[in-house]
């Protein structure tokens, strides 16, 4: 608790500097899209209180350390990432609670937030986790680990790991429909409001028509996992009652700042995990009033 409130303070600290310096050295020509976004930073206290701030920015918190053990990872297939999860005395935590199905839920993309990956490492009696990835080129990336430890709190740690090699970098635009191999499509209905509670709806669809009979993916019709542009804050998301079937899941979404966060949606259907991602600013100007048509590209405010 004491941890996280200092790490909020912290940030907001970081982003006030960053602001400041910002305006200092653009005050000549400043627009008022980047004075509008001081403003949304403004109530940094109550968002101090706050206890959803993201996870993930940090490789040291509660007491754990996220330990890598693969710093460095060849690009391509083969790659195989290893950590270790140490305690305040530095030694390998071997215990863990299962959220989620799973004692561990590992996420790695590359840093501009592509080939996003949700993996499930395998402990061995040492404590140390390991899990094959595949790595879409050179680049670095950034590794969350998210998990419980035994009695303890819901804990998100993340560390960058590189890979030799190049990359193009790719820069999301606004999206609120993905298209995915197979036929399936995937709409997002909501809005993200800074300090504000909102349910996000996703609907799926496979060759135009709803899919209803979706399988129960960590114990859930579907897992989302919501990073904030430009730091990768992690944010935990809670699906919206028992799992259903489709087509419609529901999560309810808090974010703690205005800007641009990517949504990766994780859901079964036909036996395999299919990943949606979409991109949703959040505050700002108010978005134009969706009447079904959040897919074209007039979305620049
Ligand atoms: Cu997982």
């Amino acid at each position: 608790m004491h941890t996280a409130v200092r790490l909020t303070v912290y940030g907001a600290a970081v982003v006030l500097l960053a602001v400041g310096a910002y305006a200092a050295g653009t005050s000549a020509g400043a627009s008022t899209d980047h004075l509008r976004a001081p403003a949304a930073h403004a109530p940094a206290p109550d968002a101090a209180a706050d206890p959803q701030q993201p996870g993930g920015l940090a490789s040291t918190a509660g007491g754990y350390t996220l330990e890598p053990l693969t710093p460095v990872l060849p690009a391509g297939t083969g790659a195989e990432i290893a950590f270790r999860i140490t305690g305040a005395d530095g030694a390998a935590v071997t215990d863990f609670d299962v959220t989620h199905e799973k004692r561990m839920h590992l996420v790695l993309l590359r840093r501009d937030t592509a080939g996003f990956q949700h993996l499930h490492p395998t402990m061995s009696g040492d404590g140390t986790w390991r899990v094959p990835a595949m790595l879409d080129g050179g680049g670095t990336y950034r590794a969350f680990a998210d998990f419980v430890p035994a009695g303890g709190a819901p804990t998100t740690l993340g560390v960058d790991l590189s890979a030799p090699g190049p990359f193009e970098p790719v820069t999301p635009q606004p999206s609120r429909v993905a298209e995915l191999p197979g036929g399936y499509q995937v709409r997002l209905d909501g809005e993200l409001a800074p300090g504000a509670t909102a349910p996000l709806t996703l609907t799926v669809t496979r060759d135009g028509r709803p899919v209803t009979d979706l399988q129960p993916h960590l114990g859930a019709a579907g897992h989302l996992v919501v990073l904030r542009g430009g730091d990768l804050g992690y944010l935990h998301v809670h699906p919206e009652d028992a799992p259903g079937t489709g087509p419609e899941i529901t999560f309810h979404a808090e974010v703690p700042s205005a800007g641009t966060y990517r949504l990766f949606l994780d859901f079964r259907h036909d036996d395999a995990v299919h990943t949606a991602e979409f991109t949703v600013p959040a505050g700002g100007a108010p978005a134009p009033d969706g009447d079904g048509h959040a897919h074209d590209e007039g979305g620049h405010r």
